[in-house]
């Protein structure tokens, strides 16, 4: 049997304010192709297929779209929720769809009872696992009351499912587990786009993860959440999100897993690119230089991140950079070291100082050590002056 692991569709998106929708169609557009192409009989989703717990209409068509053409294509689907997703509305019909081969796997209450599929060898067991918000969860039989963290929920639920697997086991069966959740190990190839989600759940003694061996005893785990590709195992593997989302993921590997499962299990993995329809590029110098150097040509129809060094702040830099760069999604100033501070208090800093030569070391402090020019100190002793006019008066 033959898997195509793939996560983190997040179907409707935005990437700074861009809609990441077209995009996201074009790229599961090719997944259809992928299945006839490698032969592939199970299109595996781990979790965040649409990006919001109410996805838009389009979204929804994107993905009606992607699922008939993956079925037509010849292959099964076995799909799980994630933390964006709401589980019940993507679970919604489930048994119905269950019956032309895709299999919505949201409801956690489900995870012993796997969906079965066969091949030559016999039959392989699907676990879906959704993403599981402890606080949610907690009413079931199998969670501890006191349940807190993701450790906690995710090794409550795989020895539910260790329990069916070793009974089945036992009548020759294989096993895939599904899950979306954060692995210990996969942290380096953590993004910011899931950060503030991974982080959320802090637990005492830091991030929640779980970790790796909880899936010991399965053939393989396909998991999702982390949006950079990660193999924590030969058989516990991240594929990553199918769109870059974060400027952290740029030039990361976009794509799935295909996995062999022979008669004992994992046989083969290939990864499998997925196009990537535009990509992120960071670009750094001068303001005045980023508008005109010929070395960023190449990145004009980019999503650019540009970080100018310059000392002095610009004025509506993405407007600008914008002539250049049609996609460009965030400007940073980052002017780089300051020079070294005094460890003295701001009082005594200012202490005996006249109101000019106050204004003078500020913009010094502020502006890596340019205090004002001619014209600046002309404004400036004006400013001054009718300030201390009006304080007089007043
Ligand atoms: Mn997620």
């Amino acid at each position: 049997m033959r898997l195509l692991h793939t996560s983190d569709w997040h179907i409707g998106r935005t990437f700074h304010g861009y809609s990441t929708l077209d995009a996201v169609r074009a790229v599961l557009g090719v997944i259809p192709g992928i299945v006839r192409e490698h032969t592939v009989d199970v299109v595996v989703v781990a979790g965040d297929v649409y990006d919001l717990t109410n996805p838009s209409a389009h979204a929804v068509t994107v993905l009606q779209e992607t699922l008939v053409g993956i079925l037509d294509a010849g292959a099964k689907v076995v799909l799980t929720s994630g933390n964006h997703d709401s589980a019940v509305r993507l679970g919604f019909a489930g048994p119905f769809a269950a019956a032309a081969g895709l299999h919505l796997r949201t409801d956690a209450a489900d995870i012993g009872m796997p969906t079965e599929i066969a091949d030559e060898h016999g039959v392989v067991d699907f676990y879906g696992i959704p993403y599981l918000q402890p606080e949610l969860v907690r009413h079931l039989s199998w969670v501890p009351n006191d349940a807190r963290s993701q450790h906690e929920v995710i090794e409550a639920a795989m020895r539910v499912v260790r329990g069916s697997v070793a009974e089945r086991k036992a009548k020759g069966r294989r096993s895939v587990v599904v899950a979306h959740t954060f692995v210990a190990g996969a942290e380096s190839e953590s993004s910011d786009s899931e950060r503030a989600i991974t982080k959320a759940p802090l637990v005492a003694g830091g991030v929640d993860a779980v970790p790796v061996n909880v899936f010991d005893g399965v053939d393989y785990a396909a998991l999702g959440h982390i949006h950079g590709r990660a193999e924590l195992a030969e058989n516990v593997r991240y594929s990553g999100a199918v769109l870059h989302y974060s400027f952290s993921e740029a030039g990361k590997p976009r794509g799935g897993w295909l996995v062999d499962l022979a008669e004992a299990g994992v046989a083969r993995t290939e990864w499998i690119d997925f196009p990537v329809p535009r990509p992120l590029k960071e670009i750094r110098g001068a303001f005045a230089e980023l508008l005109v150097d010929p070395q960023w040509d190449p990145y004009t129809d980019h999503y650019v991140r540009a970080v100018y060094t310059d000392t002095n702040k610009q004025l509506e830099p993405l407007q600008q950079l914008r002539r250049r760069f049609p996609f460009c999604a965030e400007v940073v100033n980052d002017p780089g070291e300051r020079p070294a501070d005094s460890t003295s208090t701001y009082a005594e800093r200012v202490k005996g100082k006249t109101d000019p030569q106050v204004v003078e070391s500020f913009l010094i402090d502020v502006r890596n050590g340019e205090g004002p020019d001619a014209t600046e100190t002309e404004i400036l002793d004006d400013v001054i002056a009718e300030s201390a006019a009006e304080a007089q008066l007043g």
